[in-house]
C-alpha cells in the first residue's frame, strides 16, 4: 500500500525555532519515524515538503494517478487562505486527512478556520508530532493491514 505524507511551507524549519508550540522533532525526524512505522506495516510511504502551493497541488493530482491510497497532509498555513488546494482535493477520489502539529482552535482567531477540512477525510490537530502517525494508523486499519 502506498500513502503519501506532504508537508506545505515552513515546515522544513521544524525544530529550529518555537519548540513550545511545534516541539524539537525536525521534518526529517517525523518522516523517518513515519516510514519506519509503515515498513512494520509493510506499506510504503512518500514524504515530500514545499513553501509553494502549486507544487503541493501537482503532488496531490500526481498521487491519483498513482495508486495512492491516503494523503497525510500538513498544509502549513495554506490550511486557512487556499482554495486552489481545497479544489485540488476535492479533484480526487484519495482521502486526505490534514494533521496539524498544534492545535489550530487554541490559536490565533486566523488559525481557527480551515478553508480545507470540508473536503479533507478527517483533521488531528494539537497532538504533535503523532497526530501524523495517528493519520497513517488510520489508513493502514482502513485498508485491512492493521
Ligand atoms: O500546527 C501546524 O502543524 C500548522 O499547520 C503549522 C503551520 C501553521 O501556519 C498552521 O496554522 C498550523 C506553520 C508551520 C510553521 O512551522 C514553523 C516551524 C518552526 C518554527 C516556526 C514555524
Amino acid at each position: 500500500m502506498k500513502i503519501l505524507c506532504l508537508n506545505g511551507p515552513n515546515l522544513n524549519r521544524l525544530g529550529k525555532r518555537e519548540p513550545s508550540v511545534y516541539g524539537t522533532e525536525t521534518l526529517t525526524d517525523i518522516e523517518n519515524s513515519l516510514i519506519q512505522f509503515g515498513k512494520q506495516h509493510q506499506v510504503n510511504i512518500s514524504c515530500f515538503q514545499s513553501n509553494h502551493e502549486g507544487q503541493l497541488i501537482d503532488w496531490i493530482h500526481e498521487a491519483e494517478d498513482n495508486d495512492v491510497k491516503g494523503i497525510i497532509l500538513n498544509p502549513g498555513a495554506y490550511t486557512h487562505t487556499s482554495y486552489a488546494i481545497r479544489d485540488a482535493i476535492a479533484s480526487i477520489t484519495i482521502p486526505v486527512i490534514e494533521v496539524h502539529i498544534s492545535n489550530i482552535h487554541k490559536r490565533e482567531a486566523f488559525r481557527h478556520l480551515s478553508v480545507l477540512a470540508a473536503v479533507c477525510e478527517g483533521q488531528i490537530s494539537g497532538l504533535g508530532s503523532f497526530g501524523y502517525q495517528l493519520a497513517l494508523e488510520t489508513f493502514i486499519k482502513r485498508n485491512g493491514e492493521l
